[in-house]
């Protein structure tokens, strides 16, 4: 891993491929905005627990907000522009959400960035997700920004096939990574979370995926 952007003002920059890059702390001024624009989100649209095609409860709790969310049931996975425990469209993107994504993908060498849909982890101890590709967006090469809020995880950073054995990097609050072109179909998962306390989120991890999705 080789160090970018050492001396910017903004915070410092990790490689972790040729098109992939952890922006340290690059959300930490703007973490108490973004965690009280997901208490306005969950008041509209609550955290749940969604079913594999296969039956099973995911783990991770999640909402959305944009013009489309993901979401997952018995007919599969896709984005959908109304949830469908509300029956209503999703949460529109809060200007501090589309304002922090564009930034973080410009500086990570990704101009004109447009999200359209914002998926909202909830992770609680113990609870992790498996090695897997996002594969259920049209565009394989536009970024994925994340961004990382409250409890630590260890990322798992794999190859292009999922028999390569996975790097970890630690994720912290205010972290934020960018994921795009050769890097973008790359296997990647998360430990299961240590349990701890925050003072910002208490018992969980919040983590931010903003997806270009058509
Ligand atoms: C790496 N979420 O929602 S960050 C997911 O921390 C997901 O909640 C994790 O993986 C989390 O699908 C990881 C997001 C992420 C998204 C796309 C990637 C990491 C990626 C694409 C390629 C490599
Ligand atoms: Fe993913």
């Amino acid at each position: 891993m080789s160090d970018l952007f050492a001396s910017a003002a903004a915070g410092s920059g990790t490689a972790l491929g040729a098109q992939a890059y952890v922006l340290h702390g690059f959300a930490l001024a703007q973490a108490p905005t973004l965690l009280q624009d997901i208490a306005q989100i969950a008041a509209q649209a609550p955290f749940r627990q969604m079913r594999t095609p296969g039956g099973r409860l995911i783990r991770v709790a999640m909402t959305n907000c944009g013009e489309c969310g993901w979401v997952s049931d018995r007919r599969g996975y896709r984005y959908a522009t109304i949830d469908p425990d509300s029956g209503r469209p999703w949460p529109a993107m809060p200007a501090a959400f589309l304002q922090l994504a564009t930034a973080a993908a410009a500086k990570a060498g990704f101009p004109d960035y447009r999200p359209q849909a914002c998926l909202i982890n909830r992770y609680r101890a113990g609870v992790g997700m498996g090695l897997h590709q996002d594969r259920d967006e049209d565009d394989a090469v536009a970024p994925i920004v994340s961004v990382s809020l409250g409890l630590p995880a260890v990322f798992l950073w794999g190859g292009r096939t999922r028999q390569e054995r996975p790097r970890a990097f630690p994720l912290t609050h205010g972290d934020v990574v960018v994921w795009g072109g050769v890097d973008r179909m790359r296997f990647h998962g998360v430990r299961p979370l240590a349990s701890g306390c925050d003072p910002a989120t208490g018992d969980c991890r919040l983590n931010l995926t903003f997806r270009k999705v058509r």
